[in-house]
This record gives C-alpha cells, structure tokens and sequence, in this order.
C-alpha cells in the first residue's frame, strides 16, 4: 500500500552531516598497577568514540593486560556495581568494557559510548603501565552554531535551557535518537518532542523530515497502526511495538512540520498514512464513541506503574482528530469535514460518559475509577474540558496525594502543555523551574528518562543503572521557554 523504498529514499536524500570534536580528560596521563582505577571527566556530556595509549614504564609488560574501562553518564553509575544489576532491560545496555591488551599501542574502542566520566581499572598487568592520550571524539548532527541563547531573564529558566538543548544535542546523530545510551532508536513519542525543542533551537528541519520518513517506512500492524519505533543503524529495520497513542501522535508530528516549514511535499506523502492512523482509530470505538482494548497494542501515556491509561489515550485521539482536520482545512483537503464532525463528537461522548459529575473529574468505568493526572490532562488537551473547571481539576489533581502522577519528563510535557493551553503561565514556570530544576539540582548535565523527585532512585526497568540520563524527551523546556518566552 505504501511505497517503503520511496520514504527510505527520502529519508536518505535528508541524511544529515555530523560534527565532530574532540574532548580531552581532567587527566594527561598515568602509571598504574594490578588493582588500581583511575578516573576521567570530560567535563561535559557526550557521545561518541574514545582513545587512549598503553606503554611499558621500566621493563616490557610480558603478557597482556586487562582493563575494565567503564562508561557513565554520571557518577551514580560510574560507582554502581553492574554485577548487581536486578533491571529488566538487557545489562549489555550498561556501558562497561573488558580489553586484553598484547602490547603498547594506542587503542581506538570501536564502539560509540554516551557519557562524561569514564572509570579505568586495571584488572591484570604484569607490570605497572602508562596510559596516556586520553581522547574521546564526540559527535552530532546539531549544528551548535545555529543556536541562540533563549531570551528569557530568568537565571534559572536560563540554565534550564542550556541543559535542555543539550540534551536535544546529543540526542541528534544520524536521526533522533532517544537515548544515546539506551535505546538509541527512533520512538514516535520522543521524536514529537525532540521536534518540538527542534523548531525553537537549532531549526534544523532535514533531520525531522528524516525521522518522519523513516517511521513511514515501518510496518504497520493489521489494524494499521504504524510500528511505534524503527531502528536506523547500521540499515533500517522496521520495530515491533505497537502503542496506540504512539501512531497518533505521528500524526500529530506531521501536523506540527507542516505548521513549522509549510512543506507541502512532505505532507502529500503522508497523508494517506495519516488518515489511516485515525481511521484505524475510529474503528476501534465502541457505539458511544469511547475507545476499546485492543489485543496487540497498548497505550503507553507515562510510565507510571499501574496506570490505566484509556481516558488519556481517548484524550490523544482528540487531540490528533483536532489538528489533523486542522490541517486539512488548511490544505483545503475536503475530508477535514469528516474529521472535524468527529471531532465534534467524540469529546461530547467523552464528556458524558468519562465525566463523573460527583467528583468533577475524569474518574470512570473504563479506567476503573482511578483518578489520575494523566487523564485529566489529556482531556484538557482534547478539549473536554476548558477554563476555570479545568484548572481547578487539573491542580487539584496535582496536588492529590492519592491521584497517580507523572513519573517522566515525557508526560510532564504534556502537563506544562495542558497549563499554558489554560493561560496558567506562572503555574507552568513554576512547573518547569521545580521538576527540571531539580534534576539540575542533583546534578543533571542532560535531562533525564525519568524522574520522580520525591524518588531519585526510580527506575521504569526497576534498576537505576539502565536508566538513559540523557534522553530526547526530556528536551522541551527549550521549546516551552522560548515558545512562549517565559
Ligand atoms: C522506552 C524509551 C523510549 C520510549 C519508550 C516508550 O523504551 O524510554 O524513549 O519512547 O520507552
């Protein structure tokens, strides 16, 4: 139905260019022995290759030596012991090499690495060595000369910024990445978000463009949803995961590249793909017109444990219909008729039967009566509910002690979204100065998967070790601050 190898090849033309620099370590060099570890701080986060050279120092070293050389993104992981790891996720996502090294010679690590300490042990050596030359060559696709500082005067917002950007910086390689540590692929969810920060930064479209092609290329499921990642390196390969709010959400980023560039070209050829995301949608509503389980797929939302998240995701689906017709109409494509009717009713539905008069809130059967923040949230997003009802709910909910909350800087975007669509502007400084303030507090150099701050040590894998502390959706501050100078 779609032509695969026209969307690779588009996402090909737009392959972008990386930059390179070379980073040295707080270190010039030093003599160790069996046992003993030295570490290195490049001083700033990075992603890339890194080098170093081995010599004798009094007599030849006789046999190989062993080294452990370990990677962190900060100091929580560079001291965790990795054999402990409980986590869900592979332990080859931890960054931690073993190298048997024969003789004095520099040694180029072929693998990339995310990080800005590095741990050297020295595990075996029959004699004291050297290692010098320390050298890691970062990359990425971000253009940094492009960027201008955010124009807010607020010191906090400021430095808010720069880690956020930063953090957008070393996502972008070859694509947008999610995580340069882990998982290092390309989620819808994260790559709305990505570009997002993108437009207000670097306004780098090539790469977006990209991104959007190659998830074109992937594979639908059999109620036509788009696979919800694709991996890029070293070829492309099509995921498997198939989140619901994740196809959506796709649609919502062609949306937002037509609004950004007005690339007429880009959206003729998703366009039938998109209709699709909706359609398959559409046909997965019950007779009242509120969403069904379906098997196969589910609906991420946060990571929050326990969350039944169908309110939210019938919120999503708002949220899409409304700026999909939108763009129809402005496209003068005649099926925004069709959408925008819709559109109309479903959030009547969603309103009568997700609504509970009672506690004025979106508590229901469908989500068996759990009262969440997410759930208020994305039906502020699709619209359900507006103005002073929807604030007090929304803050309300908040500050409930027994109301699920989010748990990653993903939904907390959606959060600050839903407060600046209700003109809750200093609700939403306030939101962004304590959530990622505080992770600059504990001392973040990039943003982190996921942080609950009454929790640091929370893990959505069950151990912190696996945790990305670099990772693409945690970038949008950038986008809110400079959006809506704050
Ligand atoms: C994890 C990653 C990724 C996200 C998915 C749903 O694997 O954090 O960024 O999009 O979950």
């Amino acid at each position: 139905m779609y032509d695969r190898n026209y969307f690779l090849a588009k996402a090909q033309e737009n392959y972008p260019q990386l930059y390179y620099k070379k980073l040295n370590a707080d270190i010039s060099g030093c003599v160790m022995s069996n046992g003993e570890s030295v570490l290195l701080d490049l001083g700033e986060h990075a992603v890339g290759r890194f080098s170093f050279s081995l010599d004798n120092v009094d007599r030849f070293i006789d046999a190989p030596t062993r080294l452990i050389i370990k990677f962190g993104e900060d100091l929580n992981e560079i001291h965790a012991d990795f054999s402990q790891y409980q986590g869900g996720l592979s332990k080859t996502w931890l960054q931690e090499e073993v190298l048997n090294i024969d003789y004095p010679q520099t040694v180029e690590m072929p693998r990339r690495y995310s990080c800005r300490y590095i741990k050297i042990t020295v595990e075996k050596t029959n004699a004291p060595v050297k290692l010098y030359g320390f050298c890691f060559t970062a990359s990425t696709s971000a253009d940094v000369s492009l960027l201008s500082p955010a124009q807010t005067s607020d010191s906090m917002l400021r430095e808010i910024d720069t880690v956020a950007t930063n953090t957008l910086k070393e996502c972008m390689q070859t694509f947008f990445e999610d995580g340069p540590k882990r998982d290092r692929r390309l989620w819808i969810g994260d790559l709305r978000l990505e570009a997002l920060a993108d437009y207000y930064t670097f306004r780098q479209y090539e790469i977006i463009k990209r991104c959007l092609y190659l998830l074109a290329a992937g594979e639908t499921d059999s109620l036509g949803f788009l696979s919800s990642f694709v991996y890029e390196t070293p070829y492309f390969c099509s995921g498997h995961a198939n989140i619901a709010d994740y196809a959506l959400l796709y649609v919502v980023s062609v949306c937002d590249y037509y609004e950004h560039t007005g690339d007429i070209g880009v959206v003729n050829d998703l366009l039938e793909l998109c209709k699709v995301q909706l359609d398959s949608f559409e046909a997965v509503l019950d007779s009242r017109l509120i969403v069904t389980p379906q098997q196969g797929w589910f609906s991420f939302i946060d990571w929050c444990s326990g969350l039944k998240s169908l309110t939210a995701l019938q919120g999503v689906y708002l949220y899409t219909l409304e700026r999909f017709s939108g763009l129809l109409k402005s496209i003068g494509d005649a099926s925004h008729k069709k959408y925008s009717s819709l559109l109309s009713k479903v959030r009547a539905a969603s309103e009568e039967y997700l609504f509970d008069k009672e506690s004025c809130a979106f508590i229901n059967e469908l989500d068996g009566y759990q009262l969440s923040v997410h759930s208020q949230v994305w039906m502020i997003l699709g619209g359900v509910i507006a103005g002073e009802r929807a604030k007090e709910l929304l803050l309300s909910c908040l500050s409930d002690g027994e109301a699920k909350q989010p748990v990653t800087p993903y939904m907390r975007h959606y959060v600050a979204e839903a407060m600046l669509k209700l003109g809750m502007r200093d609700e939403a400084v306030q939101y962004l100065k304590k959530y990622w303030g505080g992770m600059i507090e504990l001392g973040a150099d990039t943003f982190w998967e996921a942080y609950v701050p009454e929790n640091p040590e929370f893990s959505p894998y069950d151990d912190r070790m696996i945790n990305s502390l670099c990772h693409a959706w945690s970038c949008t501050p950038s986008y809110f601050i400079r959006k809506y100078g704050l």
